[in-house]
């Protein structure tokens, strides 16, 4: 007997006397009393019993029909899937890009026809190195992978937080892998490219030493997924509606600018936080402040690229944005996290090739390789052709073909054709003026296995990267080498490497030489084409130079303590609210710390859980000293990070102890003018000249 849906239940119905509700598929499900729905097998079997597998009497043997038993070991057994060969590591959230104007002058992909149009996104974050369980805080590029919902199909735009790359064929992509993973006869390390292996392969590499000053610059580091820079690397094509080609190199900008950790902070996150850059990511989103990116495009034609000093197919070069600057063309905004991490950010399927007709590939030959490499990973990651099926790879817009069958087809093609041309009329056909075409480049030449001579100069790019540095973004480098190459422990590979420095910069290398001890610098490394001293320096490399001039987005920490100012933790709170940044309070017990107008305090750390490493400023907001070691540190580091801070005057001590100066990077707290002060001074996020007085 079915009776009517009972109206007050919304989607639900009433079947032999029991509630079911419907599910999005229409599907009926048993409600129990409540609207709790009951535990089922995965063949939808109602489960009595969850706690006690079945056996002969209480302790008796247990028994094979069991089938909950069974089943449920059988599937936790088979859940875990290959973790990404590379990029393993990752964190993704869903949001829309939305188009600033038409670009149909330059290309007929839907996406870029109507201004305000909206289109769905999902984007992957990720490190490279490390296994999915490493830390986020590890030096080393960031995947920076959008997949765009288009309504003519996915488009995916798989780019990195640096525009180059270490290597110029695709075919060294795996001797890269390998030499940059853990060693194969000892298992380490792991994350970090601070080993022999990496610094050997990279060292016999030339072509890699501008993407090595990226990597060792301070965006290997970057405080945020929400703070950094993404490019699509390569030269693409953008075909009009006539398929003629406009090369374009696409850039995502951060609203929230840049903004980087420094290496010793970035290895005591690692220590309080692995989940560093996943937190800030889900908290973001869930509070509501959804970070964005604005689409830049670099837009040429063959003429700039035949007089353009680099090969624009050589994947290791960049324009520099003065040369040709980037033109807005769309934002990017991140508002919602997945509901199931392994569903959406696990499964996602980036590849290259998916691009919508108007857009096209370029010969880049590292671009050329990755166009097989992803399709052909999905299928080990994912273990079926049908990846597609899955809701977060599946197209939104309509989709039609004879595609059919392979393992856990979830939808194949009805009706008797399953080909064409057929005789029954049925069936999808071409759609040659609005399908994807490709440019009808005019190639020639014979069959040869070769690197181009405009591929050969690979100096020039990575002295102007270095030389485009603040002095303190050069000593990040500088020291960064220093660290990395202290790791290594054959001889005869830190000198490869202080060859190439020379080729780049003698100060450089005069600096990583002296951090190393080296007591005769070796000669310069051989270059095919001699470094250009001539390349007018290039400021949009530098974050520093491109500092937001905000606090919007950051995190102050506030150290309380019995009898802390109570007023003034609201005028903290209030100015940092009105700066865009959130709070967060540390205390040495969780609760009951009292504050000095009697009330109680609740803390979000406690002092030893919760270092200063965690956010961007800190105020010292003590009444009385503070002796725990864990404090000591709180200030001690917060200094070493040249990161602003402020304090009342019964927290002088404390920093006295922890060796935190007072300069002009830190702000004595005695007013609710002060607070403003304070907020107004992290605007700097750190104060920089501390560095050169801390290293001497
Ligand atoms: Fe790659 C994953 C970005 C070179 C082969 N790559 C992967 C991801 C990103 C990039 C962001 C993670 C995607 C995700 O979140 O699922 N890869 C790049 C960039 C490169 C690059 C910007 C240089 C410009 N990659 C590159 C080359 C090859 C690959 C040269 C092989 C010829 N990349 C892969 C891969 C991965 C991958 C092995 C591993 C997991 C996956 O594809 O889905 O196919």
């Amino acid at each position: 007997m079915v009776s009517k849906p009972n109206p007050g239940k919304g989607n639900t119905t009433r079947i032999h006397d029991q509630q079911l509700r419907r599910g999005a598929g229409g599907e009926l499900h048993q409600v129990a009393d409540g609207g709790t729905p009951p535990l089922t097998t995965a063949q939808g079997v109602p489960v009595a019993d969850d706690q006690n597998s079945l056996k002969v009497g209480g302790r008796g043997p247990t028994l094979m029909e069991d089938f909950h038993l069974r089943e449920k070991l059988f599937h936790f057994d088979h859940e875990r899937i290959p973790e990404r060969v590379v990029h393993a590591r990752g964190y993704g959230a869903h949001g829309f890009f939305e188009t600033y104007k038409s670009l149909s002058d330059v290309t007929r992909a839907d996406i870029f026809q109507r201004a305000g149009e909206k289109t769905p996104a999902f984007v992957r974050f990720s490190t490279v190195v490390g296994a999915k369980g490493s830390a986020d805080l590890a030096r080393d590029v960031r995947g920076f992978a959008v997949k765009l919902y288009t309504k003519e199909g996915n488009w995916d735009i798989v780019g990195n937080n640096i525009p180059v790359f270490f290597i110029q064929d695709a075919i060294k992509f795996p001797d890269l892998v390998h030499s940059v993973k853990e060693e194969p006869d000892r298992g380490f390390p792991q994350a970090t490219a601070a080993h022999d292996n990496f610094w050997d392969f990279i060292s016999l590499t030339p072509e890699s030493m501008h993407m090595i000053m990226w990597a060792m610059s301070d965006r290997a580091i970057p405080r945020s997924f929400r703070f950094m820079e993404g490019f699509g690397v390569h030269t693409f094509r953008f075909l009009d509606a006539k398929d003629q080609s406009t090369f374009v190199k696409f850039i995502w900008k951060p609203k929230l600018g840049m903004q980087s950790v420094v290496w010793n902070e970035a290895v005591k996150i690692n220590g309080a936080d692995p989940d560093f850059h996943r937190r800030d990511l889900w908290n973001a989103i869930q509070s509501g402040d959804f970070p964005e990116w604005e689409l830049c495009v670099q837009l040429f034609d063959q003429a700039f690229a035949d007089a353009f000093e680099f090969d624009v197919l050589d994947p290791t070069k960049l324009i520099p944005e003065e040369v040709l600057p980037p033109i807005p063309v769309g934002r990017l905004v991140l508002d919602r996290m997945p509901d199931n991490l392994f569903a959406e950010t696990e499964q996602v399927a980036f590849m290259t090739q998916n691009v919508p007709p108007g857009v096209d590939f370029s010969n880049d030959p590292l671009l050329q390789g990755r166009n097989f490499s992803y399709l052909d990973t999905q299928l080990k990651r994912l273990g079926s052709t049908n990846f597609t099926h899955l809701p977060i790879n599946a197209p939104k817009c309509p989709f039609h073909h004879f595609q059919q069958d392979g393992h856990m087809a979830m939808r194949n093609p009805v009706g008797r054709a399953n080909y064409q041309p057929n005789s029954w009329g049925a069936g999808p056909r071409e759609a040659p003026t609005t399908g994807f075409r490709s440019f009808a480049a005019d190639e020639a030449g014979s069959k040869v296995r070769l690197r181009p001579e405009s591929f050969a100069d690979h100096y020039s790019q990575a002295r102007l990267f270095y030389r485009s540095q603040t002095p303190t973004e050069q000593s990040h480098i500088a020291m960064a080498l220093g660290f990395e190459l202290s790791k290594v422990q054959t001889g005869a590979i830190r000198e490869r490497m202080l060859s190439h420095l020379l080729r780049i910069d003698d100060s450089l290398a005069a600096k990583v030489g002296e951090a190393l001890g080296v007591a005769r610098m070796p000669k310069p490394a051989d270059a095919a084409v001699e470094p250009r001293d001539d390349l007018a320096l290039s400021p949009a490399l530098s974050i520093l130079k491109n500092a937001p001039d905000s606090f919007a987005g950051r995190k102050l920490g506030i150290l309380i303590g019995p009898g802390s100012d109570a007023g003034l933790i609201t005028a903290l709170r209030q100015a940092s609210a009105a700066a865009g940044a959130t709070v967060e309070i540390v205390a040495p017990h969780l609760g009951g710390t009292t504050l000095s107008d009697g009330s109680v305090a609740d803390a979000d750390h406690t002092v030893e859980g919760g270092p200063s490493v965690l956010f961007d400023a800190v105020a010292l907001l003590l009444a009385e000293d503070m002796k725990h070691p864990a404090a000591r540190d709180f200030a001690a580091d917060a200094f070493r990070h040249c990161k602003i801070i402020a304090f009342t005057p019964a927290a002088r001590t404390l920093m006295n102890r922890s060796g935190a100066e007072e300069d002009e990077g830190t702000i004595a707290l005695d007013g609710k003018e002060a607070a403003d002060a304070f907020l107004a001074a992290c605007r700097k996020l750190r104060f920089w000249p501390r560095e050169q007085r801390l290293l001497g």
